[in-house]
């Protein structure tokens, strides 16, 4: 069973992988075996992660490349493979997300997330998907969310996204499986990494941010997640224990989806 799960020899790219989920699920994957690659926009967060994965003990490669920008993405792809070799595992990590009610939000400012959470991984799965076909397999994992089920005030652009990246998923696995090429997703519940932490940032009398108290509500495992949680799922999706996996959304939510959530007391 072991062997199932290993990435040895395996090269990953995680993008937007210089702390938070993307940075959890490189450590799982070089635990594993695999070399870890991951970009993110600017040097010093570039060399902020180099810096932090040398902490845990990883060799990491990191370059800067703005995911949004076909271009770069293409040289960055060709960068990599001539310099460490062909990428066997994507990890459609990097995104942001603005929370600003729907008529409130300029349309500047939908194009933004839609950008970087549904183009740029459609760009970089057809940046690397060539390789793979020749190398005769690979492994994509975009990281969808709750979001591509569900909305909630303020979050128009992300869902659209996020929706729209399952469904990205879905057509990759379709389009490339005879390849050899699974493509799924990980969909994270409520994870504490910068991207939510608005949403528990504590209250000026020292209590839970009202959006906290309705997380823990809302989550049987009555804890928001933490970035670690996902590093095994994605494991399984980036090993050979997953072959037979293919245009899978696999929700690591602690099951938020699965729960009407706690009656008030
Ligand atoms: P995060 O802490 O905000 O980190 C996002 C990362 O993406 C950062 O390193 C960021 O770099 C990078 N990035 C953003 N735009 C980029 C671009 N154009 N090119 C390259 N890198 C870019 O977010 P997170 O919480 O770790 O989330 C990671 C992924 O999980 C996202 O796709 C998010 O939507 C998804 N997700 C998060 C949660 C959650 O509860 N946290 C739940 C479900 C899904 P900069 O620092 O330079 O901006
Ligand atoms: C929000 C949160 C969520 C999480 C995640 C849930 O504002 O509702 O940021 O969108 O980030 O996507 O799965």
């Amino acid at each position: 069973m072991e062997n199932m799960f290993s990435l040895n020899g395996k090269i990953a790219l995680v993008t937007g992988a210089s702390y938070g989920i993307g940075f959890a699920i490189a450590k799982a994957f070089a635990k594993a075996g695999a070399t870890i690659v991951f970009n993110d926009i600017k040097q010093e967060l570039v060399d902020k992660g180099l810096a932090s994965y040398k902490e845990e003990g990883i060799d990491a490669h990191g370059y800067v490349c703005d995911v949004t920008d076909e271009a770069a993405v293409n040289a960055f792809i060709a960068r990599v493979e001539n310099e460490i070799g062909v990428i066997d595992i994507l990890v459609n990590n990097a995104g942001i997300i603005k929370r600003i009610p729907m008529c409130e939000m300029t349309a500047e400012q939908f194009r933004q997330v839609i950008d970087v959470d549904l183009n740029a991984p459609f760009i970089v799965s057809k940046a690397v998907i060539p390789s793979m076909i020749k190398k005769g397999h690979g492994k994509i994992i975009n990281i969808c969310s709750m979001m591509s089920e569900l909305g909630r005030e303020t979050v128009s652009a992300y869902a659209a996204a996020k929706g729209g990246l399952k469904m990205l998923t879905r057509n990759i696995a379709s389009e490339y499986g005879e390849y050899n090429i699974q493509c799924n997703g990980i969909g994270p519940g409520y994870i504490a990494t910068p991207q939510t932490a608005p949403l528990r940032e504590r209250q000026p009398d020292g209590s839970r941010h009202p959006f906290d108290s309705f997380i823990i509500s809302k989550t049987p495992a009555a804890r928001w997640g933490e970035a670690d949680d996902l590093g095994g799922p994605a494991v399984f999706l980036a090993s050979d224990a997953s072959n037979f996996v293919n245009g899978h959304i696999l929700y690591v939510d602690g099951g938020i989806l699965a729960y009407i959530g706690k009656q008030p007391q």
